[in-house]
């Protein structure tokens, strides 16, 4: 099961010190795994079984993994190497399995991008992760990816081929003529090494834009296979994708990934909502499903109205943010599903509450580690642990949580201790059975419903607009999205709109999620505030204004 000694020197795995990949493939955590070799092994095993159902399509195991070869080859034929990068920007269809397996048989690193993203975010995609490719659909949720397809081939000259998966391919190449190209050739299971980069996840950008995080086959797949086990998913489940499939939760908590590791049936709902998935869960007999605590609360109510059959849930997953006991209480009653929290990071650590786990502990924790190896310290501000059972900013480190982000050093230094701690930025507790609570953010990121938004990266661009002289993002507390975003402004002359900012936000090409919800007017930001202060403390002491309900002018 090992692969350690050659001439006595250790195979090196993609950002981990020797003594660490010697230790995780003696554990028989890492197993010499490819994503390649995987699907190639299912087909085998059960060519007949589902594996896939959306977008009006079915596909068996034999058949995702003949697509998925035949994409490959094309996307050889093509020009594109294995080791290029691929961003993939597409909603939850078959064709995102079918491209991504494909990118993986042909050694190519994908870049997920969501949906929601727009030109500003693929751009910093494209340019920090040296992309040659850009994987998108035609057209979703009215918007057309195929103009921002021309605007990024107009600033990045890197990326050489555009592919559209799905539609009207026009003046592009179209998946299915790919995978047309490649039909019928006889490529390798994987070309990849088990050691190597299997993709780039992106994340959440805690601090200013979004950081690419390297995730090696051996260290992801250790994650979907402890996943599926602790999640009970087997040959028998169906995962409902309802989740954006680009998330790393959906992807691989178990996910999509997860159910496609376990032989189960993956099935793909277009939107998250109940309208969408009651008809899915009742029609395709879905057994798992993962849902951001907002989400959950819009299921739990149509729940309790709706006449659809939903009794084939057993496990409702939640996380990406914190989920509330009162709303976490109601899931067993009203959904009949065992609930599940789930407290993980794109970066690497995933706790999940245990499926027998006890009322109170599922209800309030948000789980413990996957891995007997993740090392977990909660330390205070100066790096030392605090008491037991005291919160503190949570470092850890372990086979599946990445030792540096994708080619940025500056980043590195500051997300990582000099012993490989990754620092989460979340500040939690830990119950005297191991179990984590998550408390707050120590960062001025704003979770709103699971979306991570950084403050700083918001401020750039209203400080951008002529007519603002300062600004300030905080996240206020909300009942529905878990936090919002406010931004505080002081106008340089004439106050601009704050219908005219959102435009501008928008008009800059970024993510709808991350136009502020809310603007406030301020004409400074306090006496002591103005270059006295960290902008950190800024941000606290405007976020306490606000909470005290401060008479400011909002609109
Ligand atoms: P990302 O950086 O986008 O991968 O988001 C990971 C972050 O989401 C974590 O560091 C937490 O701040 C937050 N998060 C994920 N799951 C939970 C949860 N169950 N409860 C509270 N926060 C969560
Ligand atoms: O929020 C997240 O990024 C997240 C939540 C739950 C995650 O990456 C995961 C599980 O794997």
């Amino acid at each position: 099961m090992t692969i350690i000694l050659m001439n006595n020197s250790i195979i090196p795995q993609h950002g981990w010190p020797s003594d660490y990949v010697r230790r995780y493939r003696e554990a028989g955590h890492w197993r010499g795994e490819t994503f390649g070799a995987l699907l190639r092994d299912r087909a085998l095993r059960h060519p007949d079984r589902l594996a896939l159902i959306g977008g009006g399509q079915k596909l068996t195991y034999g058949e995702l993994d003949q697509r998925a070869s035949a994409v490959a080859a094309g996307l050889r034929a093509g020009g594109l190497e294995p080791g290029d990068r691929v961003i993939v920007h597409l909603p939850n269809i078959p064709e995102f399995v079918i491209a991504v397996f494909g990118l993986f048989r042909a050694g190519i690193l994908p870049i997920y991008a969501l949906p929601a993203h727009r030109i500003a975010e693929i751009e910093h995609f494209a340019l920090t992760g040296g992309a040659r490719g850009y994987l998108c659909a035609a057209e979703h949720g009215g918007f057309d990816y195929r103009g921002l397809a021309a605007t990024l081939q107009e600033r990045c000259p890197g990326i050489e081929h555009v592919i559209i998966a799905d539609g009207d391919a026009a003046p592009y190449t179209a998946l299915r003529a790919i995978e047309a190209a490649g039909a019928g050739a006889d490529l390798p299971a994987t070309v990849s090494a088990p050691q190597d980069i299997a993709f780039l996840q992106i994340s959440g950008g805690t601090t200013g834009l979004s950081k690419l995080i390297p995730r090696t086959h051996d260290d992801y797949i250790y994650t979907l296979r402890e996943s599926a086990r602790i999640c009970g998913l087997d040959e028998n489940s169906v995962f409902l994708c309802a989740l954006p499939m680009a998330h790393n939760f959906p992807m691989s908590s178990p996910g999509f990934l997860g159910a496609l590791y376990a032989g189960a049936r993956v099935v793909l709902s277009p939107s998250p909502s109940p309208e969408a998935c009651f008809e899915l869960v009742a029609r395709e007999k879905a057994t798992h499903c993962s849902l951001v605590p907002p989400l959950l609360m819009l299921w739990l109510d149509a729940a309790a109205r709706a006449t659809t059959d939903l009794s084939s849930l057993r496990v409702m997953q939640v996380g990406g943010a914190k989920l509330t006991p009162e709303v976490a209480r109601r899931v067993e009653p009203v959904l009949g599903a065992r609930l599940q929290q789930v407290f993980g990071m794109a970066e690497g650590l995933v706790n999940y509450t245990r499926l027998d786990d006890d009322a109170d502990t599922i209800i309030e924790t948000q789980g413990r580690p996957i891995s007997p190896d993740d090392e977990i310290l909660i330390v205070d501000d100066h790096d030392v642990p605090v008491p037991p059972g005291e919160p503190g900013h949570l470092l850890t480190r372990g086979p599946y949580t990445i030792r540096g982000y994708y080619n940025n050093p500056a980043a590195n230094q500051h997300a990582f201790t000099h012993d490989g701690y990754y620092r989460t930025g979340d500040v939690v507790r830990l119950t005297p059975a191991g179990y984590l609570v998550v408390q707050g953010r120590a960062g001025d990121h704003i979770n709103r419903a699971g979306e991570k938004i950084s403050a700083e990266e918001i401020e750039n661009h209203l400080l951008a607009h002529p007519a603002v002289f300062d600004a300030a993002v905080v996240s206020v507390p909300d009942d529905y999205l878990g936090e919002r975003s406010c931004a505080f402004i002081i106008p340089r002359n004439e106050k601009p709109r704050a219908i005219e900012l959102k435009k501008w936000i928008r008009g800059r090409g970024l993510a709808e999620f991350k136009v502020p919800d809310q603007i406030v007017f301020v004409d400074t930001f306090s006496e002591t505030a103005v270059g006295k202060i960290s902008r950190k403390a800024l941000r606290a002491q405007l976020r306490a204004q606000l909470q005290e309900q401060k008479p400011v002018q909002a609109s």
